[in-house]
């Protein structure tokens, strides 16, 4: 019904399935351009994007002063290794402390590299610190995370179509359940836990938001035992959900802080794992790195994402449009929207229908009017549009969800 497919559009979608593994369902929509909050398919339809890349463009496509730093630092220098210094890397490490206020940082590149290097640091600590015996330190996980696609990232999951048919899986990781505090006290008491490491909102697993409070009881428990809170603030992070970290809601300090997709706004991978001294200055040269990790390209990148964010003040934007985004949708009373959460812009609605691709569908047809979004674990589709939207553009988009909900 919906599904129209111009011709030059079918000639990439065949391209891909010819010659690209299937690792993944897209929305039949081919993009050759962005800007802010849109995107531009190509036949020159434009489109809402309430995706983001995942969150990964906050900052909105194609921001001019990021693609400005992009380029003028591209036709300079763009990598040396580390085997040679670099003048941009000294400059961004001492940026990016400053701006969150930890001693030191890590740079990576993607998002689960910054998850593998977390845990390293977090079982080195446990080794060093803490007196565990060696190759005995245990990570607790909550239940229903998603933190990418590595070996590593795999066996902490929950999620058979992330795990199966692909073990043997890493040792001494545990689960505990999501946003329960006597099941993760009762975890921490084993003497071998180094760290628990988490989304202050799962993001992967449907936009789901922890009990108020959470945090803070997370927090404390980790200090009682001696035990590293480590944030994966790689989605919720950098003023996705109305301030500049999600653990800013409950003024809770991680030990070990995980940042990555718009720490570029969408332009190249960049990672970043920071903590103190106490926990950083364990790793000693040679024992971990990446060759891509603190490349000056990168560093000129995350310095004009991350200034631009506060700029442009972007988590207030965050908050406010998040804000009107859930009381517009709340007012629709559509039948088929059971629940409507988020915080800031990451926000979510889970769909209930007799028919099991109503979501699927609702998404082809918000695509025919002109607003891009993807269904997640069947009955849930994420609604997190770049953070500089604005208020008409909300209840623009808002009008398109209702004629959208009209089809099914
Ligand atoms: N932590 C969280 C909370 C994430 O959402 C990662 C870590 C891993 O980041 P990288 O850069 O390694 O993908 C994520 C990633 C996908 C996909 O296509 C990834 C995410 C969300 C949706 C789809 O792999 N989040």
């Amino acid at each position: 019904m919906h599904n129209f497919l111009s011709d030059k559009t079918k000639i990439f979608l065949d391209l891909e399935e010819q010659f690209g593994a299937h690792n993944y369902h897209p929305l039949p929509v081919v993009l050759e351009k962005g800007e802010g909050v849109f995107l531009w398919d190509v036949d020159g339809k434009r489109y809402y994007d309430f995706l983001s890349g995942y969150s990964a463009v906050n900052q909105g496509h194609c921001h001019p002063k990021i693609i400005d730093s992009l380029i003028e630092q591209s036709k300079k220098l763009t990598l040396t290794s580390r085997a040679f210094h670099n003048n941009l890397l000294g400059e961004y490490e001492r940026f990016i402390t400053q701006y969150f206020g930890y001693d030191k940082v890590l740079p990576m590149n993607t998002g689960v590299e910054g998850g593998e290097t977390a845990i390293k640091l977090a079982r080195r600590w446990a080794y060093s610190k803490k007196g565990v015996a060696e190759n005995q330190a245990k990570i607790i996980f909550a239940e229903g995370n998603f933190w990418g696609r590595t070996l590593a990232a795999i066996s902490s999951s929950t999620d058979p179509s992330s795990y199966k048919g692909f073990g043997p899986f890493m040792p001494g990781f545990e689960l505990v359940p999501y946003n329960d505090i006597i099941a993760l006290e009762k975890a921490l008491q084993d003497k071998n836990v180094a760290a628990f490491m988490v989304e202050p909102i799962q993001g992967e697993a449907g936009v789901v938001l922890p009990d108020e409070g959470y945090l803070t009881k997370v927090r404390a428990l980790c200090i009682q035992y001696n035990v590293l809170f480590i944030a994966d603030e790689i989605q919720t992070g950098l003023a996705r959900t109305g301030k500049m970290l999600a653990c800013d809601h409950e003024n809770v300090r991680p030990d070990i802080l995980i940042l990555g997709k718009a720490l570029s706004g969408g332009v190249l991978p960049v990672s970043a794992v920071l903590a103190d001294d106490e926990i950083m200055m364990n790793i000693k040269p040679g024992e971990h790195g990446s060759t891509y990790g603190g490349n000056p390209l990168a560093c000129a990148v995350a310095i004009t994402a991350l200034t631009v964010l506060k700029e442009e003040k972007m988590a207030e934007n965050a908050e406010l449009m998040g804000q009107l985004l859930r009381e517009e949708l709340a007012k629709l009373n559509s039948p088929f929207i059971t629940t409507i959460r988020g915080k800031g812009l990451l926000n979510a609605i889970v769909i209930k229908h007799t028919n099991p691709d109503a979501s699927w569908d609702l998404c082809l047809a918000l695509k025919d009017l002109g607003l891009l979004a993807k269904p997640t674990h069947g009955d849930k589709i994420r609604f997190a549009p770049p953070l500089l939207i604005t208020k008409e553009q909300i209840l623009e988009c808002v009008g398109m969800i209702e004629k959208a909900l009209e089809t099914l």
